[in-house]
């Protein structure tokens, strides 16, 4: 129905990389009923394939490479013009991989949302898988945040677990967690498409009232 297309809040994906995350949501996001699209896909690699599935899917793209800036804040000046032509209700950072000034993050607060690879408050920041493994943990997973100043530090909204196997390497850990990338992110985004997620100061309000824990979702 066309009022639903001209109502239906409007994703920018962000990624750096594979992007195989951003396909998870692109296919979602086209199932008739969803409460929102992927209007624009922004990278900071001018070769990432994330800009060949959005290509492959119709969808616009963008890319602000970062190597040709002095500054960060240069850089995000940039990346806001970028996303700021497709006027998003929804910024998601899928898989991105430059660190955003407050300035950026300010832009956005309470609508964007990352997705790290860590059940955090554990591991902040790269390499987490094998941080993890180092660590000597059975259990590692992933989490979905909103976007804060605070590094992978921004109030949590949804988690869930792998199991860490005798054998595991970095390789074989980031597999399980990106297969529950997977299945949470879609079910993240909807939730925040059809207006049940907000962020109230440092709390996630889900159907207006403060989640008391983040979701976690089950095998
Ligand atoms: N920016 C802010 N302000 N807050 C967050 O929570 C952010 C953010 C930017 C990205 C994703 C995050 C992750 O999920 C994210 C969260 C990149 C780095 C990093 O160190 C750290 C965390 C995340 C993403 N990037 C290096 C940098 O100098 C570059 C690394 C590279 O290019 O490979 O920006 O993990
Ligand atoms: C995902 O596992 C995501 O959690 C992680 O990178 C992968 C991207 O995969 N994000 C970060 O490490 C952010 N620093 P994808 O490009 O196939 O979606």
């Amino acid at each position: 129905m066309l009022s639903q297309d001209i109502t239906a809040p409007r994703i920018v994906v962000l990624a750096s990389g594979n992007g195989s995350n951003l396909q998870t949501l692109i296919e979602a996001t086209r199932r008739p009923e969803f409460p929102g699209s992927v209007v624009a896909v922004g990278c900071n690699r001018p070769h990432a394939f994330a800009l060949e599935r959005a290509a492959q899917a119709g969808i616009e793209t963008f890319v602000v490479d970062h190597t040709q800036f002095d500054s960060r804040a240069e850089f995000d000046t940039a990346l806001r013009a970028e996303i700021d032509r497709h006027t998003p209700n929804l910024l998601v950072l899928a898989g991105f991989m430059r660190i955003l000034t407050t300035e950026f993050v300010r832009t956005y607060h309470g609508i964007m949302l990352n997705i790290h690879p860590s059940l955090l408050p554990k591991y902040p920041g790269l390499n987490t898988h094998q941080r993890a493994l180092d660590a000597g943990d059975d259990i590692h997973g992933v989490s979905i945040h909103f976007v804060t100043e605070d590094l992978d530090g921004g109030p949590v909204i949804a988690q869930a677990e792998v199991l860490v196997a005798p054998g595991d390497t970095a390789d074989s850990l980031a597999d399980k967690v990106r297969e529950k990338e997977h299945l949470l992110y879609p079910i993240v985004v909807r939730w925040f498409c059809e207006g049940r997620l907000q962020l109230s100061g440092d709390t996630v309000q889900f159907d207006g009232e403060p989640m008391p824990r983040p979701f976690y979702l089950k095998d």
